[in-house]
């Protein structure tokens, strides 16, 4: 048995010679030291050696299986050595190549509106109010003078959730809460989204809105004018014109609707006015004595104004958008241009 160890031994010297890579090394290996390599294999008939020769046979083949496990331990080592001085020969890192572009997002036109809203309100020191998005019917409608029967709920196009709950229609509940929570003087503002069953070229069912309320001793209609003549003007322009035309809301009492000169034709009159040379803005009025009462206020002592813009029309007219549906379709064509 021991000469066959010994051509074996003659066997792996040539092959260790021969092989070249990582992968002919692994083969080799379990060639050779595999549970059915060639060596394993002698081992397992070591009962077919003669008795009195066995101990000398089993302790050559192991000295052979160790000598060929470590040769290949080194060949093995020898092979990263060389890899590594190699790439290290060959390869380049070309620092001077240029960086590739990170491409930036960009915020939301909405967003963008909201925020310079915000902006302008902070500076006159208004604080930012927020509240839920599901509204008791209280305060989305009864809370602002606005009962169960009340022919201004059909302008709202309400989506009810259960009986006492509604997706609030307007960012006026709000106010109700923040009045109930504090006393006067007030100064608020309130973004946020709002909901009604409304879907064309220029109405989507949610929509964003911005509402405003000051409350304190001796507030007038011309504080009213004032503060959003000074918006207005900061929003589009030193030499924006603004007119208030009277109207009708069940919570402000007067109640105004506020015009600016169209920032399309310049009052000429064009397809975006409807030929009237002025633009809807803003909805406004002094708050209605009942919706104190209904905070706790006593109207004979305070007094205050409201009002209230959808950002969506602001957005339309600012970036010259025809279709409110644009803003919500999530196109990046659209988005990156703002
Ligand atoms: C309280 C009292 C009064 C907020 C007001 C308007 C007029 C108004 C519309 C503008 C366009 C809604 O987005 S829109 O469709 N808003 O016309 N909002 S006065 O009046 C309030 C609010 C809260 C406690």
């Amino acid at each position: 048995m021991i000469p066959e160890l010994e051509s074996l031994r003659e066997q792996v010297d040539e092959e260790l010679k021969t092989a070249r890579t990582e992968a002919e090394f692994q083969a080799l290996r379990i060639r050779y030291l595999g549970r059915k390599g060639l060596l394993t294999g002698l081992l397992r008939n070591i009962a077919n050696v003669q008795p009195d020769q066995r101990p000398l046979f089993g302790k050559r083949c192991n000295e052979l299986k160790e000598f060929v496990s470590a040769k290949i331990d080194q060949h093995l080592a020898e092979l990263a050595v060389s890899e590594k001085e190699k790439s290290l020969r060959t390869e380049r890192i070309d620092v001077t190549l240029p960086g590739r572009a990170v491409r930036y997002g960009s915020l939301h036109p909405i967003t963008k509106v909201r925020d310079e809203i915000c902006g302008i309100f902070a500076g006159l020191g208004f604080s930012i109010e927020e509240g839920p998005e599901i509204e008791l019917d209280y305060y989305n409608f009864e809370a602002l003078n606005i009962p169960a029967d009340h022919p201004a709920r059909d302008m709202h196009d309400t989506f009810y959730v259960d009986e006492k709950r509604v997706l609030r229609t307007h960012t006026s509940p709000v106010e109700i809460r923040t009045m109930q929570k504090n006393s006067p003087p007030i100064r608020i503002i309130s973004p946020g989204k709002v909901y009604r069953r409304d879907s064309d070229i220029s109405h989507t069912p949610m929509f964003h809105q911005i509402e405003g309320l000051l409350v304190d001793k001796g507030i007038t209609l011309a504080n009213l004018k004032g503060v959003l003549t000074h918006f207005l003007k900061k929003m589009f322009g030193e030499e924006t014109a603004v007119r208030f035309r009277p109207s009708y809301f069940p919570f402000t009492e007067p109640s105004a609707e506020v015009d600016i000169r169209c920032v399309i034709c310049g009052g000429k009159g064009c397809r975006v006015c409807k030929q009237s040379g002025w633009l809807e803005i803003l909805g406004a009025g002094m708050t209605h004595p009942q919706v104190f009462k209904n905070v706790g206020y006593d109207p004979e002592i305070y007094s205050g104004f409201a009002f209230g813009l959808g950002l969506e029309r602001i957005a339309m007219l600012k970036y010259g958008i025809s279709d409110i549906r644009l803003f919500f379709e999530g196109d990046l064509r659209f988005l990156e241009q703002f």
